[in-house]
């Protein structure tokens, strides 16, 4: 199913073309924007000078610290009487970085998510349910304006007092909802203890953070839907950026709004398809933020293989950031990998917590993960016996000794937006 067919399945010399128009037009736009003055300026290049796409090439990245450098409203390339919308990003540490929307840019990004949402065969016949924040994150109004564009009846719930969102989802017939992955299984975790089988959930949409495809395998069983990944970032609108298909290989992008590159995150060099590296993009149909090739960290491939829906190339899952990818012991390790290996053993649950620190001049990692109430006996034995299976399955895969220490159940924190996973104590990291 297609929200805008013709725009979705451009041949790829039409979808050169208006990427082209566009990048030209965005050069243009960033004109307004001191700081791509001063980058041109400096890397000697004029706007005439990007004849082709291939020439984006020359042009300078923008870091996700440029961004925070120009707080608040330094990459505005328009006057602030026609931003109509402001977000942040979810701060880390420091001013969050602000993103401005025109009027165009929330026609255009509700477009985005409406055609995402279409894709995996959301209709207007379908109830939605919208399990994010509604603040300054882009989750929440990101798809509730795309969700009443195609029609479907939307429940803002936003996120917060787990049991009332399963009244809700059984006394108005749910069919479809998006949430964080980590809160979706939350979710399940609830609605065993209350024996509510959820009951009209066909389709889950899930986002904002990584999640492996087993995690997949077990919200599909726990919760009765077919899952989704959709994968976005406030610099770029926020969601809606790429979503899965109904073949589930894989995100497609939206070529014609975003410019793809993947590059060597060390290096800066362009990688070919079927290389992972960083994802960088250029967006060409943004008005009031306009950027020229974006650092976004997140670690990705451009597939190979074209898709049997139609649509243009996509994008591999996200297997971590480039900045957030732990090195234990000359050794990268991705959360992701954690979590696959915990949801292969049946005795601890999918919760988890790592501790990485500095003992005498090398790293530890400490993991606590939660036992599994049915195998939750108290027995020393049993506790033993588990958690040495825990500590070789994690070796095996991560090919790194860490420590594991078994907690009870439903201990460790629930997040209901992303989840906090790491904590670093390493000092001077
Ligand atoms: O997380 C936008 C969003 C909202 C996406 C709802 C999907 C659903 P930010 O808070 O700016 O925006 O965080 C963006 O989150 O650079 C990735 O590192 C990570 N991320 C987002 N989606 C995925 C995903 C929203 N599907 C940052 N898989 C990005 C892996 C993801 N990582």
């Amino acid at each position: 199913m297609f929200w805008n067919q013709k725009i979705e399945t451009l041949t790829p010399a039409e979808l050169s073309d208006l990427q082209l128009k566009r990048l030209k037009k965005t050069l243009e736009s960033v004109q307004n924007v001191e700081f791509y003055q001063k980058q041109l300026k400096s890397a000697g290049i004029k706007p005439r000078d990007i004849r082709t796409l291939d020439d984006v090439s020359r042009l300078p990245f923008t870091r996700k610290q440029d961004l925070r450098d120009g707080y608040p409203f330094g990459f505005f390339a328009v006057p602030l009487r026609e931003v109509v919308r402001i977000h942040t990003t979810s701060g880390t540490t420091g001013k969050p970085t602000v993103v401005g929307y025109t009027r165009n840019d929330l026609a255009t990004w509700a477009d985005l998510i409406a055609r995402n949402m279409t894709m995996v065969g959301v209709t207007e016949d379908d109830v939605f349910q919208n399990m994010v924040n509604y603040g300054m994150f882009t989750g929440g109004l990101g798809f509730h304006y795309g969700a009443e564009a195609i029609g479907a009846t939307v429940i803002p719930s936003a996120t917060g007092n787990t049991r009332r969102q399963i009244e809700m989802i059984n006394d108005f017939g749910v069919t479809v909802i998006h949430c964080t992955p980590s809160y979706a299984m939350h979710l399940a975790e609830v609605a065993e203890e209350m024996d509510s089988p959820l009951e009209s959930l066909r389709i889950g949409l899930f986002g904002a953070e990584p999640w492996s495809d087993s995690m997949r395998t077990e919200l599909e069983k726990r919760l009765g839907v077919t899952a989704y990944d959709s994968y976005g970032l406030s610099e770029l609108f926020g969601p809606g950026v790429a979503f899965e298909c109904q073949e589930r290989e894989g995100l497609h992008i939206w070529h014609d709004c975003y410019l793809v590159e993947i590059i060597d995150p060390v290096t800066g060099e362009v990688c070919g398809d079927g290389e992972r590296g960083e994802l960088v993009v250029t967006p060409l149909a943004k008005e009031a933020m306009p950027l020229l090739r974006y650092r976004t960290g997140d670690i990705t491939m451009l597939m190979e293989d074209g898709c049997i829906c139609g649509r243009a190339k996509k994008i591999a899952r996200i297997t971590g950031r480039s900045d957030d990818m732990l090195v234990i012991r000359g050794i990268n390790v991705f959360p992701s990998q954690i979590e696959h290996v915990l949801l292969q053993i049946a005795e601890v649950g999918s919760q988890f917590m790592v501790y990485v620190d500095r003992i005498n001049h090398l790293d530890e990692m400490t993991i606590d993960v939660e036992i599994n109430r049915e195998y939750f006996s108290g027995e020393l034995a049993d506790l033993s016996r588990i958690q040495k299976k825990v500590v070789k399955e994690l070796r095996d895969t991560l090919e790194l000794r860490t420590t594991v220490r078994l907690v009870e159940p439903g201990t460790l924190p629930r997040f209901e937006g992303k989840a906090k996973r790491v904590i670093d104590r390493r000092n001077g990291l």
